[in-house]
C-alpha cells in the first residue's frame, strides 16, 4: 500500500487587491473589509497547518510586486515561515502578475518554499517519508500556451499534479496519465473530470467585486494508499458577495415587498452565520411597472430600510449595495406612442434596443485628457453592459419625465377637518 498524503490547493490570492464597487460603507465594515484579502489567504495557511498537509500548492497571482507595497511579501513570508517551522512545503507557480524571480530585490524566500518561474515545464518529486508521493510538474503561465502535451507522465509515476496558471481544454488533458490539474487564474472556483483525474481551480480566497460572488476558498486534496483521491471545499472568504434577484409584479405594496426582502435576509443568515454579505438586491418586473419603485427616490428609501434593518451589526451583517430593477419587458404602450419629451426619448431607446448594431459611442463625453489611457476603455461597452445602461436610460426617463403620478404619491393622511376625507 502506497503512503497516503494530502494538500491545499489556492490560487489568485491577490493580496494587494482591493474589494471593489461598494460606494458607501458604514465605520464598522471598514477595517474588515479593507483586510479581507488578507483574511481569507491567512485561514488558508491555517488550514494547511489544522490540517497537517504535506504540501501546498500556489498556483499564481499570489500579489502584484508593481503595485502592492511591502506588505504583501512581508506577510507572505511571514505565512511561509508558519509552514516551515511545520515542515510544509510551499510550491508556488508564476501567475499573470508575480513571476517569483521578479521579487522585490533584498527579499528571499523561505527554503521551504520551491518556485517555478519558468514557462517550461520543470519537474519536481515530493518526498514523504523517504519515498515519492507526488510528481509536481510546474510552468508559469504562458501568454501563448495552446497546448499542454508537455504535461505528460508515464503510467508509473507517483501521482502526477500538472501545476500552472492559464484556461485549458479538457480535451487537451487526455492521455496525460496526470491525476491532478492544480490550476490558477479563474476566480470562481471550478472542478472538471479528466479521463486520467481532474482539472481544479480553487478560484479566489476572497470574492473581490460583483463578479466574484457565493463563497470562496480553497481545495483540499487527499490521496488514499490506493491512490484515490478526494477532493473537498474549504471556506475562507470572510465577507461574501450575494446578490439577490426579487420578483416584484405590477400589485406588489411596499410592506409585501419589505417582507419578501426580510424573509430572504434572513434566510441568507440562517445559510452563512456569522458571514459578512454584500448585497445588491435587484428587482425583476413581472407583469407591468410597479409605481411604487420606478422613482429612484422610492429605491433609494428601501436601501435606507435594508441597511438599517439588516446592516448595523459587524458579524453576520447584510450590507446592502443598492437596489435596481428592471423594467418590465413592454413598458406601457402610450409612453411610447404619446407625443412628449418621454416618449420621443423611449423610442430612441427602443431603437438601440431593438438593433444591436447601433454602436453607442461614449468616447466623445470623455474629458479631452481621459480620451486615451486606462480611462478611455470605460468608455468601451460589452453587449452586457450595454443591455444594462439602456435598461438604466429608461428608468432614469420614466423617473424624470413620466406625468401619470397618480398612482405614485405616498398616501397622504387626510385631516379630520377635511370634508372630502372619508
Ligand atoms: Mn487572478
Amino acid at each position: 500500500m502506497a503512503e497516503t498524503f494530502k494538500y491545499i490547493h489556492a490560487s489568485d490570492l491577490h493580496l494587494d487587491q482591493p474589494i471593489r464597487g461598494v460606494a458607501e460603507l458604514p465605520p464598522h465594515l471598514k477595517s474588515s473589509l479593507a483586510n479581507a484579502p488578507y483574511e481569507a489567504a491567512f485561514r488558508v495557511f491555517d488550514e494547511a497547518i489544522a490540517e497537517r498537509v504535506d504540501f501546498v500548492l500556489l498556483s499564481g497571482d499570489l500579489f502584484d510586486p508593481k503595485t502592492s507595497g511591502p506588505r504583501s511579501f512581508a506577510f507572505l513570508i511571514e505565512q511561509f515561515n508558519r509552514l516551515m517551522e511545520r515542515k510544509i512545503t510551499v510550491y508556488w507557480v508564476a501567475g499573470q502578475v508575480d513571476p517569483p524571480n521578479h521579487l522585490p530585490s533584498g527579499m528571499e524566500l523561505p527554503c521551504n518554499v520551491i518556485t517555478f518561474s519558468s514557462s517550461d515545464v520543470e519537474v519536481v518529486q515530493h518526498h514523504k517519508n523517504g519515498t515519492p508521493v507526488a510528481t509536481i510538474m510546474g510552468a508559469a503561465f504562458a501568454v501563448d500556451r495552446d497546448e499542454f502535451s508537455d504535461f505528460f507522465a508515464s503510467p508509473n509515476t507517483p501521482f502526477p499534479i500538472a501545476f500552472t496558471h492559464g484556461e485549458i481544454e479538457p480535451a487537451l488533458t487526455e492521455k496525460s496519465n496526470i491525476r491532478y490539474w492544480a490550476m490558477g487564474g479563474r476566480h470562481t472556483s471550478l472542478e472538471k473530470k479528466t479521463t486520467d483525474g481532474w482539472i481544479v481551480y480553487p478560484g479566489t480566497p476572497q470574492g473581490r467585486s460583483v463578479f466574484e460572488t457565493g463563497s470562496c476558498g480553497c481545495t483540499l486534496a487527499q490521496v488514499d494508499g490506493e491512490q484515490e483521491l478526494r477532493l473537498s471545499k474549504i471556506e475562507t472568504d470572510c465577507i461574501r458577495w450575494l446578490p439577490q434577484i426579487i420578483n416584484v409584479s405590477e400589485d406588489t405594496s411596499v410592506d409585501a415587498l419589505k417582507n419578501t426582502l426580510a424573509e430572504r435576509a434572513s434566510k441568507i443568515s440562517r445559510d452563512a452565520p456569522q458571514k459578512n454579505a454584500l448585497i445588491h438586491w435587484h428587482l425583476l418586473t413581472t407583469g407591468e411597472l410597479n409605481p411604487s419603485f420606478r422613482q429612484a427616490a422610492r429605491r433609494n428609501a428601501l436601501t435606507e430600510w435594508l441597511r438599517t434593518e439588516f446592516g448595523a451589526a459587524s458579524h453576520g451583517c447584510l450590507w446592502t449595495t443598492s437596489v435596481s430593477i428592471e423594467p418590465p419587458k413592454q413598458l406601457p404602450g402610450q409612453w411610447f406612442d404619446e407625443d412628449t419629451i418621454l416618449g420621443e426619448y423611449l423610442r430612441a431607446i427602443g431603437r438601440f434596443q431593438n438593433d444591436e448594431r447601433l454602436g453607442i459611442s461614449l468616447q466623445e463625453f470623455l474629458p479631452k485628457q481621459f480620451k486615451h489611457g486606462s480611462f478611455a476603455g470605460m468608455a468601451q461597452l460589452t453587449q452586457e453592459t450595454r443591455a444594462e445602461i439602456l435598461n438604466e436610460s429608461i428608468m432614469i426617463g420614466v423617473d424624470y419625465m413620466a406625468t401619470d403620478l397618480s398612482n405614485d404619491q405616498p398616501p397622504t393622511i387626510s385631516s379630520p377637518d377635511d370634508p372630502e376625507s372619508t
